[in-house]
Formats: structure tokens, C-alpha cells, sequence
């Protein structure tokens, strides 16, 4: 599975504004278990911090902006999520640090399981260590 990948909704856009579509199955690999959006971030501040083991989700920022830093395995690379129809798909054993949200922000996130701290590694350490041996 990949550890991340970018994915394009469609946008029907026309005179009455946007409206983006999204469907399990077609335009993401796996059944919406669970929808959550993150907003009002303070200037400063940033999230994340952890990978986990099995989740996938779709990271969409669906107003303002905000960067967003994996580190897989294989790389460390910097996204600016600014596209309300352009999602990132974050695969298990995706580290994600997310940070610089814009006052108006507003992170949308869609994924494949229900909430469990058990899968979530929130020590780079241990990511580091765990994917010696599960990666
Ligand atoms: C991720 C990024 C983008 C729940 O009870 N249910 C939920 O579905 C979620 C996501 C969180 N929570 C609780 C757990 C914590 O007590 O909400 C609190 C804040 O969660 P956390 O510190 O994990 O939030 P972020 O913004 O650092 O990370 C979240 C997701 O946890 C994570 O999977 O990829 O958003």
C-alpha cells in the first residue's frame, strides 16, 4: 500500500459555486468509517505528531491552508494542502506533522476505521523503530 498519494475529487463547479464529490469505492480505496474536520487552529500551533499502524485517510483542507510533513520509510516530504478537490491519501506508516494553518482553515478528514489510540504510534522514536521490522 502506498504511504501516501494525492487524490483528485471532482469539482462541478458553476454559477451557484463548487460542489465536490466523493465516493467510497471510486474516488478512495476503502469504505468511510468515520468523518472528522479540525478549525479555529490558533496561529502557531501544530498537530499530528504520529502514524499510525493500519488507518488510511483522506486529508482534505477544504478552506484556507495549511502544510502538512510526512516521513515514510523512504522520504520526508512537505505538502501545502490549499485545493478543496485535491486530497492526500496517508497510508499506515505515514508519520504526519501538520502545522502554519491559516486563520480560516479548515482541515476535512475521512477515514477508514473507527477512532482506536491503539493504532496510533505518537512517538517518532518508536515510528522509527517499528518500521525496521514492520515496513
Ligand atoms: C490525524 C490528524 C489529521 C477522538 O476521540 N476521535 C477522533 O476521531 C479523533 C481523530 C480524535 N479524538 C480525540 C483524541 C484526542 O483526545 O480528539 C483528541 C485530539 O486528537 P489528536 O491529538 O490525535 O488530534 P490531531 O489533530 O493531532 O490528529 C488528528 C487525528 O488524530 C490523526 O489521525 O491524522 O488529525
Amino acid at each position: 500500500m502506498d504511504y501516501y498519494k494525492e487524490v483528485l475529487f471532482s469539482d462541478f463547479y458553476d454559477n451557484r459555486g463548487h460542489l465536490i464529490a466523493i465516493e467510497s469505492g471510486y474516488d478512495i480505496p476503502f469504505d468511510i468509517k468515520r468523518v472528522y474536520y479540525i478549525t479555529d487552529v490558533k496561529k502557531g500551533v501544530s498537530r499530528g505528531f504520529h502514524a499510525h499502524r493500519d488507518l488510511q485517510q483522506i486529508i482534505l483542507c477544504i478552506k484556507g491552508n495549511v502544510k502538512l510533513k510526512i516521513i515514510t520509510p523512504v522520504e520526508e516530504k512537505i505538502f501545502l494542502l490549499n485545493d478543496k478537490s485535491k486530497g492526500l491519501l496517508l497510508g499506515p506508516y505515514t508519520w504526519r506533522e501538520i502545522y502554519e494553518f491559516s486563520e480560516d482553515a479548515v482541515l476535512l478528514v475521512l477515514a477508514s476505521q473507527h477512532y482506536s489510540e491503539d493504532d496510533y504510534i505518537r512517538s517518532l522514536e518508536e515510528y522509527r523503530e517499528e518500521v525496521k521490522y514492520r515496513c
